[in-house]
């Protein structure tokens, strides 16, 4: 039923269950927040509510088109696209000649329950100093940056190496697992946080121990501090995905994943403040954007990394500034060879991000594009909004999704050493058997 992109993939037919939080949840409101304000525009104003809306578009290039009127699109079939728009950018949508099918003010959406486990940013700190306690010999805790608001953005450092340990720096290859750059997407904070705690609870087993001894890992669990906490501070979900930039005149955020410095501002993203997708004033405006720039500058040995995203279970590699492939034909190799291989395992759809729709400023066009690193998006379960829960599917799929991409991320650690060397059909002599061309679905690392 639905076209090659739109349906292979995902149905993303989503919807976006929930904004309240559910009743006794032990999520805390903080203190930076002011919770009176709702959704960064001017507080009780319903002009300036940003709306879910259905729009008609049928192609990528009229995908890309929306994303680049501002519309941050979260759900596609094969006739239209679902995604969240303020009332500027709808006024553009529709003079473009956009059909807009269905309009719900942010406010209507509907909300989850049960979603204690997911950690707010004093919850996920402490976490990582339990881990870090648990494990002094291997671990630190480092801030790399500090957000808008003045939150230190945290990196869990897993280093066999004490010297290593204690400068923050390796000779060892280097892997970055990264999470919530969009606020409203908690479960792309709890897998990379859950990775870490994997990771050192078998420390002992002798394949992760090997892992352990022989690279340099990096969890930086939450880009975003200020926005997550936004997203939760009044007690309701806001669907909010950008950090907390003031724009001024009431109008809040930029969005980290448009905010990256390479072919910055060229497609699929806008320059309008009030917009989900909006890119910011320059470059790397954000201080979380610089932090990660200024983390991986100061960290050549990184040669893979993965961003966690949620919803529609992909798995996206670059260009997603332009439609072209990767000019460079043997990174591409490797590229999809990789995502083809980590899909086996969690049944994602791999694919070039930009066949999602066209988006610049992005974290892994800039990570491969500056620097060479295999660079990976992962938009994590649900398949699909309508009954799996969109951004919020509440505290039951956690276990699961993070059971699903276990395995992606050891083999990322895995071929960390030479990630070329996945293009070799025979043992690769590397850390684990995964030999390809073919994974055992039943593999256990
Ligand atoms: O639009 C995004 O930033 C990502 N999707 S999300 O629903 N998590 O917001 C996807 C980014 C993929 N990259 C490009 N298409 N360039
Ligand atoms: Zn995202």
């Amino acid at each position: 039923m639905l076209l090659r992109n739109a349906l292979s993939r995902k149905t993303r037919t989503l919807f976006i269950t929930s904004i309240l939080l559910a009743a006794g949840s032990s999520v805390q409101a903080v203190s930076y927040a002011n919770a009176s304000d709702v959704g960064g525009a001017s507080p009780g104003v319903a002009s300036a509510e940003q709306a879910f809306v259905q729009i008609g578009a049928s192609t990528k290039e009229a995908r890309s088109r929306l994303a680049d009127l501002g519309v941050s699109i979260e759900s596609l079939r094969s006739d239209s696209v679902w995604g969240f728009a303020s009332p500027s950018v709808l006024a553009r949508v529709k003079a473009a000649h956009f059909k807009v099918l269905s309009h719900t003010p942010a406010h209507l959406l509907d909300f989850p329950s049960q979603d204690a486990r997911f950690h707010n940013y004093q919850e996920a700190l402490a976490a990582l100093q339990d881990l870090n306690a648990k494990n002094p010999d291997i671990t630190r805790i480092q801030s790399i940056g500090k957000s808008v608001e003045g939150r230190d953005l945290w990196a869990f450092h897993i280093n066999t190496t004490p010297e290593a340990l204690a400068s923050g720096v390796s000779g060892k290859p280097g892997a970055i697992f990264m999470g919530n750059h969009h606020a409203r997407e908690h479960l792309s904070l709890e897998v990379p946080l859950m990775l870490a705690e994997y990771l050192l609870t078998n420390r002992k087993d002798p394949k992760i121990a090997a892992l352990l001894d022989s690279r340099d890992i990096w969890v930086i669990p939450m880009v975003n501090p200020d926005g997550a906490e936004w997203d939760i501070a009044s007690g309701s979900y806001r669907s909010w995905r950008k950090n907390r930039r003031d724009n001024g005149s009431g109008v809040f955020g930029v969005d980290l994943n448009r905010n990256y410095g390479f072919k910055w501002g060229t497609g699929g993203s806008s320059s309008d403040a009030t917009s989900d997708v909006f890119k910011g004033k320059t470059a790397f405006s954000e201080p979380e954007t610089q932090a990660v720039r200024d983390f991986v500058d100061a960290h050549l040995n990184t040669k893979v990394l993965l961003t966690f995203h949620s919803y529609s279970e992909l798995i996206l590699y670059p260009w997603g500034h332009k439609y072209n492939p990767i000019e460079n034909t043997r990174d591409h190799d490797v590229f999809t060879k990789m995502a083809t291989t980590m899909a086996k395992w969690n049944g994602y759809t791999p694919e070039q991000s930009s066949s999602l729709y066209i988006a610049s400023g992005d974290t892994t066009d800039w990570a491969y594009g500056a620097h060479g690193i295999f660079a990976f998006t992962f938009e994590l379960s649900p398949s699909d909004g309508w009954s799996g829960g969109g951004f919020y599917p509440g505290a039951k799929v956690i276990d699961k999704v993070f059971q699903d991409n276990l395995n992606p991320c050891l083999y990322m650690l895995d071929v960390a050493d030479d990630p070329y060397r996945v293009l070799g059909t025979q043992p690769t002599g590397g850390l684990h058997s995964y030999v390809e061309p073919w994974v055992d679905p039943a593999l256990r690392w």
